[in-house]
């Protein structure tokens, strides 16, 4: 039974738990738990990044003898592909099938305004791990969110390139097709406001666009001092490819929100991508032995760094169980008035919801650069 019920823990699986799992005699000593995240298509970065996190969380927690005095915690991963559609078909079934009391994701908050009134509506307690969009957590009581909105995040950006960079003189860019890439705009826009920056031109484009010439020509013409972005990380890396190709130098730098703060990136992007700051609640090189434990058994296990997705969704796993044990039973009403009291030491830092079930803090945030196509703390 233990080689089953860790199997379940370190792998995503779908149809293994398909039946309903208050029959099966083990289920008695597992609490299952859902997330939908995106692990295959163009913005697969982030949600293979979110898995890892929350499965190395899991099986620690799980060999440190689960949650409810020795109950595992079986984590059934559903892929969501990026789409909609397909995010609140998986919701529907971890809810309807698996009967899971918390969701953790969907990975993007273009999925979250649409799973987010789903699982809502079934008073299943739901923590985005990723979602920084405004407004994730106004849909309803029992949707969480781990990750600061960007109106927390892109202010601190904006104003180190200003204060370090003498940025003056703007273009702004987004995806006018994506939720969290609009809203981010919206915070850049107000921070480009309030901090006095001249704002030569607003540029729009669509996900999946692969041609930005038009917009990048017009830029180009504008002698602007930076670029802002806000979009997913695919576009992003197309934007920034094309960006140098049409001759606009490398001293005009990016300016990226929660999308671009990904070593995708600098795999898409490479040298292209130097110079861009993104604000980041987490960097790799932070100091501490949990945060220093976390990188080297991520690496261990994955092949390769983990990034500030897979440490919020590390830590969101350990809130998740904490809340389980907190509430002394696997349900969704007991585990939601848990969540608020929650009192959290990670690799984040300090974590605890505010009333509104948003991070209280956002005191962590620092500024990366991107530097032969990897991030580097600003110092
Ligand atoms: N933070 C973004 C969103 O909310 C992405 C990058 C996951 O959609």
């Amino acid at each position: 039974m233990s080689r089953l019920l860790s199997t379940v823990g370190a792998i995503a699986i779908g149809s293994l738990l398909a039946a309903p799992a208050a029959t099966t005699a083990w289920a008695q000593e597992t609490v299952t738990v859902g997330a939908i995240e995106i692990l295959s298509g163009p913005s697969a970065a982030y949600g293979t990044a979110i898995k890892g996190g929350l499965e190395l969380a899991l099986d620690e927690i799980n060999a440190a003898g689960g949650v409810l005095g020795g109950k595992k915690i079986a984590l059934i991963i559903e892929d969501s592909a990026g789409n909609k559609d397909q995010a609140v078909n998986a919701a529907r079934k971890l809810v309807g099938r698996d009967k899971v009391p918390v969701v953790i994701g969907p990975t993007l908050s273009n999925e979250m305004f649409a799973v987010g009134p789903v699982t809502n509506e079934r008073k299943v307690v739901t923590v985005g791990t990723s979602t920084t969009a405004k407004g994730i957590t106004e849909i309803g009581p029992f949707i969480f969110r781990t990750s600061l909105p960007e109106s927390d995040v892109v202010p601190v950006t904006l104003k180190t390139a200003k204060d370090k960079f003498g940025v003056k003189k703007i273009a702004m860019m987004y995806a006018n097709d994506d939720a969290f890439s609009k809203s981010g705009f919206d915070s850049m826009k107000a921070a480009a406001e309030q901090l006095g920056f001249e704002i030569a031109t607003i540029e729009t484009f669509g996900s999946k666009d692969s041609d930005f010439s038009a917009q990048l020509t017009k830029i180009k013409g504008l002698n602007v001092d930076a670029i802002t972005i806000s979009a997913l990380v695919e576009p992003i890396s197309g934007v920034v490819l094309q960006a140098r190709q049409l001759g606009i130098p490398a001293s005009v730098r990016f300016i990226g929100g929660n999308g671009a703060n990904s070593p995708k990136l600098g795999e898409i992007a490479g040298g292209a991508a130097d110079g861009l700051l993104v604000g980041s609640p987490w960097f790799i090189a932070k100091k501490g032995e949990t945060n220093e434990k976390f990188v080297a058994d991520y690496k261990k296990r994955n092949g390769k760094d983990p990034d500030q997705f897979a440490a919020q969704a590390y830590d969101t796993m350990y809130i998740v169980a904490k809340a389980i044990d907190t509430a002394g039973a696997a349900d969704s009403d007991k585990i939601r008035e848990a969540l608020y009291k929650t009192d959290f030491n990670g690799v984040m830092g300090p974590f605890s919801f505010t009333q509104g079930r948003d991070p209280a803090s956002n005191e962590g945030v620092v500024v990366l650069a991107m530097k032969n196509g990897r991030f580097e703390i600003l110092e």
